[in-house]
């Protein structure tokens, strides 16, 4: 019965495909993302090129506020945009078409977000916010600044709401069904975007008071606590997103079925509930810390590698079997069965590949003894540009191949595809030149958020040049990459021939055993993601508070 009933849905979805009005959402929200990709990829050149010593930045527009945007751009808006858009099509497409209200609200999501990020700009551009992404007191930006993000984040809970409310609307009219797979992925995504930015939200409503002078001093550790347990939520949200793709289109693209549908959704639960008590994994040599809470968020974020290792299982599954029923044999022979040439597979398959050293660095990062040598270096920047600036953002490309067709109502030409393959391998061979060369210089000790200096010719400076080198070189091809994406962008929504374009879903397996209803109770994970955070953070914030040292006045280092 299922069967039939799912059938019949694909079909109508596929005679009708989205409706106009739920694809100029998603047209919009693409396009901004994929400008964030244009204007702060073109910033992260500028860069790479200051730092091999290749470029010297103008006085007006110099290499910190270049870093500021080039943060803000692409891990907010770029991430942001591409993730509601994306979202709110499979909404669309999963629940039977966005409601006339949810439509309404990501519309003024989206304008707040707009409104915001102009307020936050202009600061920036003007050298009055040169305080990187992270805007740690004691530096104080112009409060425009702040007040330009509290828009952002209004504009992100109204989307998240929207979401909610479509969902809701979905299960009254579905009793006893469970959300379909697509959809669950996006509540518990909207789920962890909202009480993951309700800390940011209170922490810049802590500085814009403090920055215009109505309070004179701040407590700093507080303020970067609540920015990490936002930030490293932040994280994992990409990632939750990430993951929708694989589990559930890449095996509708390579021909095979999904993964158990019970252990996606566990995975999903998992990554919400355990997400937000990791905060402290950024702050491991913040002082005023116990050791023992440091410990307790290091552990929790090592948790979540329990369910990345589960993906890895799930995934490598996926393959061996949709290849094997293709005629592939062998250990590893059956590798050759997989449709290399799709961008929609290439993609988000190097992407997964990506995750490897990078979780494995993230797993470096969280131990003590090792953070200290790494922290603050280039290294991490490295590591960062494995795991969001490939895994994610490859992942997104590969997704970028068949939704903006989907809401554009084009196909992808195999011209295009076989740009899109050349993109996805100058793009992996780009970060794999800038990437290395991070972890490596970085281990010599090169610091990050620092334009190039030789410290007065300082030999042990001198030896990280052959390797900044290398991150230039790297840089200019994902410059290239850039470029490509952008113009593959543009032709799937405008110019690209009129067809039918599917939402890939795939299908479980015909044996698979039926999903229990408990996954379906999404106010037990909240009240159990609640009491992990209460876990995770009532002590340290009561001891800042209670036995918080002298705050600090706003200082202007830039
Ligand atoms: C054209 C491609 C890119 C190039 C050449 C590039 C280059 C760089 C360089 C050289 C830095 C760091 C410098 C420093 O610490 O002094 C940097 C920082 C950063 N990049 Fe990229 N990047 C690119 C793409 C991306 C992408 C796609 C993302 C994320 C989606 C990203 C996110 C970041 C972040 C978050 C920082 C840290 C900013 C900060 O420290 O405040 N980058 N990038
Ligand atoms: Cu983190």
């Amino acid at each position: 019965m299922e069967a039939v009933k799912l059938n019949f849905q694909d079909k109508t979805n596929k005679a009708l495909g989205i409706n106009e009005e739920d694809a100029l959402i998603t047209k919009t929200y693409m396009i901004v993302a994929f400008t964030a990709l244009l204007i702060g990829g073109t910033l992260g050149l500028l860069q790479g090129l200051n730092r091999a010593g290749l470029l010297e930045l103008p006085v007006w527009f110099n290499y910190y506020q270049v870093l500021t945007a080039h943060g803000l751009l692409l891990v907010l808006v770029l991430t942001a945009f591409f993730t509601i858009g994306y979202f709110y099509a499979a909404m669309s497409h999963s629940l039977g078409g966005l409601l006339p209200k949810v439509r309404k609200m990501a519309w003024i999501g989206f304008g707040m977000k707009i409104v915001g990020f102009v307020m936050a700009v202009i600061p920036i551009l003007l050298n009055q916010a040169t305080v990187m992404f992270t805007f740690y007191p004691p530096m104080a930006a112009s409060p425009w600044f702040y007040i330009g993000l509290v828009f952002i984040v209004l504009g992100v809970w109204i989307c998240a709401f929207g979401a909610f409310i479509q969902v809701a609307n979905w299960r009254k009219n579905n009793k006893g069904q469970h959300l379909p797979i697509i959809s669950y992925f996006a509540t518990g995504v909207f789920v962890l975007l909202f009480f993951g930015s309700v800390p940011v939200a209170i922490e810049v409503l802590y500085i814009i008071p403090w920055s215009i002078g109505w309070i004179e001093t701040i407590n700093v550790m507080l303020a970067r606590t609540l920015f990490w347990a936002f930030g490293h939520t932040l994280v994992n949200i990409w990632y939750l997103t990430a993951l929708s793709a694989w589990y559930v289109v890449v095996p509708k693209i390579i021909g095979g079925r999904r993964f158990s549908d019970t252990l996606t959704r566990l995975v999903i639960i998992l990554l919400v509930i355990m997400n937000i008590p990791g905060g402290f994994h950024h702050q491991i040599v913040d002082p005023g810390i116990a050791e023992s809470v440091k410990y307790m968020h290091v552990f929790m974020s090592l948790a979540i590698g329990f369910p990345s290792l589960m993906t890895a299982y799930a995934m490598f599954s996926v393959f061996e079997k949709t290849a094997r029923k293709k005629g592939g044999t062998g250990i590893f022979a059956w590798f050759k069965k997989l449709p290399w040439g799709d961008v929609r597979f290439l993609a988000p398959m190097i992407a997964m590949i990506a995750f490897i050293p990078g979780g494995a660095g993230g797993i470096v990062q969280s131990t003590n003894q090792l953070n200290q040598v790494v922290h603050n270096t280039l290294w991490v920047v490295g590591h960062f540009h494995l795991t969001v600036g490939t895994t994610v953002v490859l992942t997104f490309f590969g997704i970028s191949y068949w939704l903006i067709p989907y809401v554009s109502k084009r196909v992808l030409t195999p011209k295009i595809n076989k740009l899109g393959v050349i993109t996805t391998l100058i793009w992996t061979a780009g970060m794999s030149f800038m990437a290395i060369a991070m972890h490596w210089v970085g281990l010599l000790g090169s610091p990050r958020r620092t334009s190039y200096t030789t410290y007065a010719d300082n030999a042990t400076a001198l030896s990280w040049d052959p390797y900044l080198m290398f991150l230039a070189v790297g840089g200019t091809l994902l410059m290239i990459g850039v470029l490509l994406q952008v113009y593959a962008v543009v032709h799937l929504m405008f110019f690209a021939p009129k067809g039918e374009t599917e939402f890939p879903i795939a299908d479980v397996e015909d044996n698979a055993s039926k999903t229990p209803m408990w996954t379906e109770s999404w106010g037990r994970v909240v009240v159990l993601l609640l009491l992990l955070v209460a876990m995770g953070y009532v002590i340290p914030l009561v001891e800042f508070i209670g036995n918080a040292p002298p705050g600090s006045p706003p200082f202007q280092t830039w």
